[in-house]
């Protein structure tokens, strides 16, 4: 059985910071592919957490990519049902799905729907999707484990739309209360929202004193820059984890972020790519540095 990710000690910094680099580059083409097959979807998202996603899936998970029901495995809660697309290229990254299989994304049948469904998609973990849910299930699934004896970690993707559900407070509430160290939220600080900005639809600054005032171990980085993300996670890992805090990565990206077609719509909470501009966002992102 092949087995990646056991808690290796880190390659150089070079090295690894390298690899996920070129993890989320390749995440970022199958997110292209996929949206094509459909003409539209939360593609401008899961450009923007392709970095974050790809730190997750080749630095820091402890997975068995052939065995997703491995009891020993670290989890990932994808909390936010629509960045499906973004957790597939991942899942294909990390060898859980077979990449040509993306191309059945939200097809009849598909074991990849639009929406992210668990009971479909190996390596899927919950159904996200109905907001303010992730960081719940999460705190439940830690103690779960902990009861269990367990040293698997539980790790959750939220947005930024989710902080303004009262249930993602309350968990924060009591993960700190019950010493999760093994709990570790990352957030897509994106800005954004269904019905616009983020600072129009709800405030939600200074998100970090929220986070903090909960409790938790909280860093605020740039999410596409991936040594950033890889020192929070270290540090997340060697500070709060010990001495029982959950800990919080809010990370600032960009929308599209790799195809400057992209990163500038308009629209961008669900893209509508004309037939002729899939090529053209495949062409800018191999002419980038993403
Ligand atoms: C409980 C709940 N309320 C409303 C919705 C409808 N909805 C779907 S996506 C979305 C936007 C949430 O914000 P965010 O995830 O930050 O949006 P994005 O960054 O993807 O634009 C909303 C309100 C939902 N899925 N669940
Ligand atoms: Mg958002």
């Amino acid at each position: 059985m092949t087995v990646l990710h056991e808690r290796r000690p880190p390659a150089d910094p070079a090295t690894r910071a390298a690899a996920v680099r070129a993890a989320a580059r390749r995440m970022r083409l199958h997110v292209l592919n996929m949206g094509e097959v459909q003409g539209q979807g939360y593609v401008g998202q899961a450009l923007g957490v392709a970095d974050m996603l790809a730190v997750a899936y080749v630095d820091q998970l402890r997975l068995r990519p052939d065995d997703e029901h491995w009891p020993e495995r670290d989890r990932f809660l994808l909390s936010t049902g629509h960045y499906a697309i973004a957790l597939y290229a991942a899942l294909a990254e990390a060898g859980t799905i077979p990449v040509e299989e993306l191309e059945t994304y939200g097809s009849d049948g598909s074991r990849l729907p639009m929406s992210g469904m668990a009971s479909y998609t190996p390596g899927m973990e919950i159904s996200g999707g109905s907001l303010g849910h992730g960081l719940t299930v999460a705190v439940g699934m830690a103690l779960g484990l902990r009861h269990q004896g367990s040293d698997a970690r539980v790790f959750t993707f939220l947005s930024d739309g989710e902080l303004d559900e009262g249930s993602t407070w309350e968990s924060a509430m009591g993960a700190a209360h019950h010493r999760l160290g093994h709990l570790t939220a990352m957030v897509d600080m994106n800005a954004l929202q269904a019905d616009g900005k983020t600072d129009t639809v709800m405030r939600i600054e200074p998100a970090e004193d929220k986070w903090a005032a909960a409790g938790w171990f909280t860093q605020r980085v740039d999410g596409n820059d991936v040594e950033a993300l890889l020192a929070a996670f270290d540090a997340a890992a060697e500070q709060a984890a010990p001495a029982g805090r959950p800990s919080v990565v809010l990370c600032d990206t960009r929308i599209g972020r790799g195809v400057p077609l992209l990163e500038t719509r308009e629209k961008a909470h669900f893209m509508r790519i004309d037939p002729d501009e899939w090529e053209l966002c495949r062409r800018q992102l191999a002419e980038g540095d993403s």
